[in-house]
């Protein structure tokens, strides 16, 4: 399957970084979001997210395994035949892809809505400000407290997510995923974590880098045929996705473990 793409993320101004450092797409990456926690824009506990992630992108190789890439086909497949799809966008999701997600909605024809678990209205304002800008149509209008949940991801719009058929989650909390789940929503979240309690809630999840996945479900949109939209609907296995990744995650292990210089 594909390796990380070679494309860097054109975050501006890491003039301290060298562009030969083996490893500069992730050292640019973790100052970007360093910056945005200080906007505002990333909540501090986001960049503990993060790192958490790319531990468990180590483990997958930094690539998009063979089911992630099925998971992606299907997760464009349930997007594309939603009544009415809602991506869900985060402080993290949106400093990391705001260009992606903005892709996907003209793919897929979904809405895009702000719900944040460290939320205040500056916040808010600034993750759709930042998705405008990157030129997604962003869903405004009055945030109720309508999901059944005692924090602050209860917020969202009557129109958008609590309506919705079909929501991507990306980094998500499991409490939300869990709350969507049990108001008869089907759930798609991309969680590098198999384990998490979102990878195991939601009815698929894409064990891959949101930066690597977004791309990847907004190419199927546009290129998946009627035949395999049905063929991948009817056989969603979270189950199988989950124990594919661990597998593959396990199985790099073992391998390094065997090596003695694994530093490639
Ligand atoms: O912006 P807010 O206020 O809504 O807060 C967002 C965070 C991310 C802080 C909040 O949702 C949170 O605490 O998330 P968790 O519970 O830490 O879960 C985040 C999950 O995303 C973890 O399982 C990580 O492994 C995973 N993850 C982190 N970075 C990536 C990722 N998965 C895919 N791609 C990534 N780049």
């Amino acid at each position: 399957m594909s390796r990380v793409s070679s494309r860097c993320p054109d975050y501006r101004g890491f003039d301290m970084i060298s562009v030969d450092h083996p490893r500069y797409r992730s050292l640019v990456t973790r100052e970007h979001l360093a910056k945005c926690a200080k906007k505002g824009i990333v909540a501090w506990e986001g960049l503990i997210a993060h790192g958490r992630g790319e531990a468990f992108d180590y483990m997958l190789g930094e690539r998009t395994i063979k089911s992630a890439f099925q998971a992606e086909r299907t997760a464009a497949a349930l997007l594309l035949t939603a009544r009415h799809p809602v991506i869900s966008v985060n402080g993290n999701a949106a400093a990391l892809a705001a260009h992606e997600i903005s892709a996907l909605q003209k793919a897929c024809k979904a809405r895009v809505e702000v719900n944040l678990f460290h939320r205040t209205e500056a916040r808010v304002e600034m993750i759709e400000n930042l998705l405008c800008e990157a030129g997604a149509h962003v869903l405004g209008g009055e945030a109720e407290r309508l999901l059944p949940l005692s924090h602050d991801r209860a917020w969202c719009r009557r129109d958008g997510i609590f309506s919705a058929d079909i929501v991507l989650v990306l980094l998500e909390d499991g409490d939300r995923c869990d709350a969507l789940v049990s108001m008869g929503k089907t759930v798609i979240a991309i969680d590098l974590n198999p384990l998490s309690r979102t990878a195991r809630l939601a009815t698929l999840t894409i064990v891959d880098e949101l930066t690597r996945a977004l791309p990847q479900i907004t190419d199927a949109c546009c290129k998946i045929s009627d035949i395999e939209k049905v063929q991948l609907i009817n056989s969603v296995d979270n189950n199988y996705l989950l124990s594919e990744a661990i597998r593959e995650m396990t199985g790099r292990l073992t391998k390094c473990s065997g090596l003695k210089n694994t530093a490639r």
